[in-house]
């Protein structure tokens, strides 16, 4: 069993948005309009009509609409409509937020929507009131600490007018998905403990043309920001939003879900009536994610194993346990284990012959990682060895796995190991841990 490369962020010294908006924003951003060509050059030219002046484009700074001018088929007659947002140079304490469409020779405005804030955190869309048309989920940046204000607009099919939907909800984190499987995507938004906020996560539904709120629980008042909010399938046929969480001192994840028979929403393990330690807890900044392409999310438990060492020369290697929610009981369940190198960038999968069996360890310059049988509480007979070389100088009878940029990373199995294991299980339980993912 391979696990995908993923992206550690610790490791690589950035933070990473994996879906869904957070509060995350590092960058005004203000650009001069890029120069463009064709289609976009088309669409500018009516921002720049619609602006009449000199105007300067705005770009929401987190989520997966990061551009200057944003397209989407919003009613799946396979032409894009287009949003952008900019403010003018003579009234640069407002924003607007434009919808486009095409009537098939140009392009023209269908919402010219003005609002105070100057700042936009995120652009999603999603279908919530089942008409096959996708709403334009904005939300905006607020004066309020760390809130953004969520704005919704629809975008008629038939006149292709837009217009703002009337309600607004403060979020730290948000994201949409179909959490009650009717077909429809509600939003499930999340927000941080604050002098304006509790930590509570809501999901909003839609019924009889209004929204509202379908349910509440609380979150852990204890986290300072929400890293990434991944939504998906986390168990069975439910889907839910792992929320991972940086603390104080570390990180945790939390994972909301609604529950159809008991109209409630889940927060594993979070329950101020019943107060667990989070299992998930952990120094180091990995994401929950869907690691083997199973479709389900996985979430990180990492376990520094209690194991003595009479050398100083090694230190024992984390084991990430990547396991699934059991939504039946609310615990998580163990699925795949793998030793991480942090400092070098991969993960090696645990074959399950060594899973309990065996403790993994770091040299002190990290180059190193040895697998040996336990023995107790201690490391047995070596079994192999994987040794990370500058490209080119891999000596000592180590076989290349793989090389990445200037390293090379490389392998050896023991004559007469104590656990057995083939080249091709070595090769396919490695993962460089990707910058690029
Ligand atoms: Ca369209
Ligand atoms: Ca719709
Ligand atoms: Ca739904
Ligand atoms: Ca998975």
């Amino acid at each position: 069993m391979k696990i995908k490369p993923l992206l550690l962020a610790a490791a690589l010294g950035v933070s990473s948005i994996l879906g869904g908006c957070s509060l995350s924003f590092n960058d005004p951003g203000m650009l001069h309009p890029p120069k463009t060509t064709g289609r976009e050059a088309e669409i500018q030219k009516l921002i720049e009509q619609t602006a009449g002046g000199d105007y300067m484009l705005k770009y929401p700074a987190s989520g997966q609409y990061r551009s200057a001018i944003i397209t989407e088929d919003l009613d799946g007659d396979k032409n894009d409509e287009a949003i952008a947002f900019y403010s003018t140079g003579d009234d640069n304490a407002k924003t607007h937020m434009l919808i486009m469409y095409n009537d098939g020779k140009k392009w023209k405005l269908s919402l010219n929507y003005e609002t105070d804030y100057l700042d936009i955190n995120c652009v999603q869309f999603a279908d919530y009131d089942y008409d096959g048309t996708a709403e334009v989920f904005t939300g905006f940046v607020t004066f309020t600490g760390s809130l953004n204000e969520l704005n919704i607009f629809d975008y008629d099919a038939e006149t292709r007018a837009g217009q703002r939907v009337d309600f607004k909800l403060n979020y730290n984190a948000f994201t949409t998905g179909d959490y009650d499987e009717d077909g429809a995507s509600e939003i499930l938004s999340f927000t941080l403990k604050s002098n304006d906020t509790d930590a509570v996560a809501t999901l909003t539904d839609y019924d009889k043309n209004r929204l509202y709120t379908l349910a509440k629980c609380a979150m852990d008042e204890t986290v300072t920001k929400f890293e990434s909010v991944s939504s998906g399938l986390i168990g069975g046929k439910t889907t839910g939003v792992a929320v991972d969480g940086m603390l104080e001192s570390g990180y945790n994840t939390q994972v909301i879900y609604y529950l159809p028979e008991n109209k409630s929403l889940v927060n594993f393990p979070h329950n101020p009536k019943k107060p667990v330690p989070n299992p998930t807890t952990r120094t180091y900044n990995v994401g929950s994610d869907d690691v083997d392409d199973d479709g389900f999310i996985e979430i990180p438990v990492i376990k520094e194993p209690v194991i003595t060492l009479d050398s100083t020369d090694e230190t024992i290697a984390p084991i990430i346990s990547w396991g699934n929610l059991n939504t039946r009981n609310n615990k998580l369940e163990d699925d795949i284990k793998c030793v991480t190198n942090f400092e070098f960038g991969y993960n090696f999968t645990l074959p399950d012959n060594f899973s309990g069996n065996t403790a993994a360890t770091l040299s002190n310059d990290k180059r190193t990682m040895k697998i040996y049988a336990l023995n107790g509480n201690k490391p047995g007979g070596l079994v192999m060895t994987i040794k990370v070389f500058n490209v080119g100088t891999a000596t000592g009878g180590y076989s290349t796995i793989e090389s990445f940029n200037q390293y090379s990373y490389t392998y050896k199995i023991e004559p007469d190991a104590p656990l057995s294991i083939n080249d091709q299980t070595v090769k396919e339980n490695f993962a460089l841990i990707d910058a690029s993912a």
